[in-house]
């Protein structure tokens, strides 16, 4: 939009006297922030109506992105830039004698998501504005978000996200008119009615009233305005006398109040099940009463509306869309079961059987008793279908929706669907040979990989500025709007300037983290050392221990001989673990037990840092991410599904220390053997050992006496305060034989960390590797993983 500092100025200074009463120079930055973000408001309303009226008037077909979670973190900035009138707010601020910095840091991040998932969610909410295809997401209005999360005494401390505190969610907007009611509990019988059709017939169930609140997504450099809604729940007035005492209405209001703060793991809750249901009737209902305003018929509507299952929770959409179009819209089954196969698609995020959400078949009969009798019948209908058509009994039995007395929710957004698609490369096709292998051999039409990807507005133009402009100097600004410009970076590659330049604008970037490390922790680091960085949740998957486990020999070799010839580190924590989550719980206590160890002896000269920077999010990783050397990305080979944090950290130049897992190996295909350090088991030596059952970790700790040394260090009193927890992890690896074969990996990491070490020694060559690494990260921007999803998976006109 056009915007000129004046006109700013003028209606910044309206807002805030009228809201706030107050004059500029007497505002907190909290009424500042909420000042201009009213400002923003107030030009994106005119683009938003014009949005819906367009959206109604062309009858475009839509997507809808159902997920539990959507963590976009801060707002203000993007709105801004996508607006395109960051440039011309800051001045104006500047003018005014506002620090603009201090106004974005009063924003609260918005963290309706536990990590990866809900970000790649909020992602595609961006890119689906900036393609400018209509898609709307649909989710949780949580009142606590992931929690925040305190180190006290090395513990991690969990406390309650109030994140909309008191002043409420500046961003979003209530919708009275698109309120509706959503059904759950009590019993169900089938009765005929005067036309002869079986109808549902319920008694004592609950009603509760789904609210609506958008929360606009801006395009960027468009003006289009799409739509992120997210559902609230209220007691209907009409049913009050239901819930009579104030543990009733808790019950309701529980409803919406927490997200879950698991991830990767799954526990089969009621309430879980409830929060699941709630947004996908919700959504589900509004989206049929949308579709109908066109006056088209409902069995056609896979024509006009795209349903997306985000991983499993969502995964009752098929079956609720097959209670609605039959029970409340009397379609007939057939066309009922036609429409909702074409509308609906799901993406896995994960391979780790644990995550898998099945429920309890009790569980479900009792919360939804009329879905219930639907997915019955969905199976039922299947099994004779795969029999008819001379399917071996076993994978019928195999990937049929209900079996011993579960659900199966991937089953059913699988069969309830007409595509499902993995994250990367790798993790596709281990879907296809093996998770969902069954599946794969029934219907290898639906299977399809689109490899994720990240908002490069965000982690290149605002978290790295200093380095945005630095590829302004050289390739333009185009890159800003068509990320592929930035390959033109490549002609700069042997340039010695260039290289300095980039060197220099890194350096500034860890002298910010520095300071704020210093701030935050006390530890005073250098600039000079590696700045070696990993920042994901805490899962034993992941490895944060094998990272860990480096740090130790390197204690041990500056013990030993404190001439080592190393260059300095700085090892760079940041991990929530969730809460019930003990092995996570014990190694976040370990991280930070072995950083009060080696940070405070003198002995080691300064060579070996830890710091574990606590309650990581979006806006922490703003900060970090941009500051790093080096990115580890060491999940045990086929267990990181992508990663997303991987891309991020290569686009503002960290080499990737990675294994083949995930993302990892579509980044390596990209900057080339040579710009990337690789190590460790591929994904087939671990499927080997998984079918020889030949991995013996005490055989491996008893023969090798470096490994024996770093893991005795757990339980040998080096590290202080670690009785319980050293012990755990101790038995982790030796005891219960090393589930993530970390001491199987441990030789090659730390060769891969020699050889980083190596590489660094020379400025020029790593500020060539890191060059490449940004000039070739055009390949993970999410605006082209969502082209690829409008165009093959929903079927999308821009
Ligand atoms: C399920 C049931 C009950 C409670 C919680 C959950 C739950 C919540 C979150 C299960 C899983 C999750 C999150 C999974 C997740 O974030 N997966 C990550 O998805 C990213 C985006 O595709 C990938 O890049 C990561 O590799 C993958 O781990």
């Amino acid at each position: 939009m056009e915007l000129t500092k004046e006109r700013f100025i003028r209606d910044f200074k309206d807002i805030l006297h009228e809201r706030q009463l107050i004059k500029v120079a007497d505002a907190t930055s909290v009424e500042l922030f909420q000042a201009l973000a009213s400002t923003v408001r107030k030009y994106i309303t005119p683009l938003w109506l014009e949005r819906r009226n367009q959206l109604i008037e062309q009858q475009q077909k839509t997507a809808y992105y159902f997920s539990i979670e959507f963590l976009p973190g801060r707002m203000l900035e993007t709105n801004l830039l996508n607006l395109g009138i960051l440039d011309t707010v800051k001045e104006g601020f500047a003018e005014l004698g506002v620090d603009f910095e201090d106004v974005k840091n009063a924003e609260y991040d918005m963290a309706l998501g536990n990590g990866g998932l809900g970000r790649l969610a909020a992602a595609f909410m961006d890119s689906l504005a900036t393609t400018g295809y209509p898609g709307f997401g649909n989710g949780i209005r949580y009142r606590y978000g992931l929690f925040k999360q305190r180190i006290v005494d090395g513990y991690q401390v969990e406390i309650p996200d109030a994140w909309f505190g008191s002043l409420g969610n500046v961003w979003e907007t209530r919708k009275d008119h698109d309120i509706v009611d959503v059904k759950i509990f009590g019993n169900v019988s089938l009765h005929a009615n005067e036309k002869g059709r079986i109808v549902p017939l319920y008694e004592n169930s609950k009603i509760l009233r789904a609210v609506p609140y958008d929360v606009p997504q801006i395009g960027f450099g468009n003006d289009t305005v799409n739509n992120l809604r997210l559902w609230d729940v209220e007691i209907p007035e009409e049913h009050e006398l239901d819930y009579p005492t104030i543990e009733a209405r808790r019950r309701v209001q529980d409803i919406t109040a927490i997200l879950y703060p698991d991830d990767s793991s799954y526990e089969g809750k009621e309430l879980r099940l409830i929060q699941e249901y709630f947004m996908t009737s919700a959504g589900l209902q509004t989206i049929i009463k949308s579709y109908l305003k066109q006056g088209r018929p409902l069995k056609d509507i896979h024509e006009k509306v795209s349903v997306h299952i985000n991983d499993t929770h969502p995964a009752v959409a098929p079956a609720e869309f097959m209670r609605l179009l039959m029970d409340e819209y009397d379609l007939e089954w057939a066309d009922a079961w036609n429409a909702t196969v074409k509308t609906m698609s799901y993406t896995n995020h994960t391979i780790l059987s644990e995550a898998l959400e099945k429920w309890d078949a009790e569980l479900f009969k009792n919360v939804l008793p009329r879905v219930y009798q639907i997915i019955l019948e969905i199976d039922n209908r299947y099994v004779a279908e795969m029999a008819g058509r001379g399917l071996d009994p076993q994978v019928i039995e195999n990937t049929r929706i209900v079996k011993d007395n579960q659900i199966h929710m991937a089953h059913l957004a699988i069969i309830g669907g007409h595509s499902i698609n993995g994250v990367a490369k790798l993790h596709t096709e281990l879907l296809k040979e093996d998770t969902l292998r069954d599946f794969y051999s029934i219907y290898p039409e639906k299977f399809n990989n689109k490899t994720n990807g990240i908002i490069q507005r965000r982690w290149l133009q605002i978290a790295d500025q200093p380095l945005s402009a630095e590829i302004d100097k050289l390739i333009g600004k185009g890159w800003r709007s068509d990320i592929h410009e930035l390959r033109k970076l490549l002609e700069f590659k042997d340039d010695p300037q260039v290289l300095g330049d980039f060197y220099r604008v890194k350096q500034e970037a860890k002298a910010r983290l520095a300071d704020f490390i210093k701030e935050s922790t006390g530890a005073e680091v250098s600039t000079e050392a590696i700045f070696d960085v990993q920042v994901k949740r805490l899962h034993a998957y992941k490895r944060q221990l094998l990272n860990l486990l480096h740090i130790i020999k390197l204690y041990w070799d500056l013990k030993d001989n404190p001439n080592k010839d190393m260059v300095p580190r700085v090892f760079i924590f940041g991990a929530k673990a969730a809460p019930g989550y003990h092995f996570a719980k014990s190694v976040i206590k370990l991280i930070n037990e072995v950083a009060n160890l080696v940070n405070k002896d003198e002995s080691l000269q300064g060579k070996l840092k830890v710091v574990f920077l606590e309650n990581y999010r979006v806006s922490l990783a703003e900060l970090i991410i941009p500051a790093a050397d080096v990115s580890e990305q060491i999940s045990l080979a086929s267990k990181e599904a992508s990663g997303t944090s991987n891309m991020k950290f290569m686009m503002t130049g960290a080499i990737t220390l990675a294994t083949l897992d995930g993302a990892n190996i579509e980044i390596k295909d990209e900057v080339g053997d040579d710009n990337i350090v690789i190590f460790g088991m591929d994904k087939d030596q671990v499927y080997k050992h998984y079918a020889r059952h030949d991995y013996y970790s005490r055989g491996v700790y008893e023969s090798n006496p470096d490994i024996r040394r770093v893991v005795d260090t757990f339980v040998n009193g080096t590290i202080p305060n670690v009785r319980e927890e050293g012990s755990e992890i101790y038995e982790a690896l030796i005891t219960h034989n090393d589930e993530y074969f970390l001491l199987e990996d441990f030789h090659s990491y730390v060769e891969a960390q020699e050889k980083i070490d190596a590489l660094y020694r020379d400025k020029e060559k790593w500020a060539r590797m890191s060059l490449i690494n940004i000039a070739t990260s055009d390949k993970f921007t999410s605006d082209d993983t969502i082209e690829q999803y409008a165009k093959e998976i929903w079927n999308l006109e821009k």
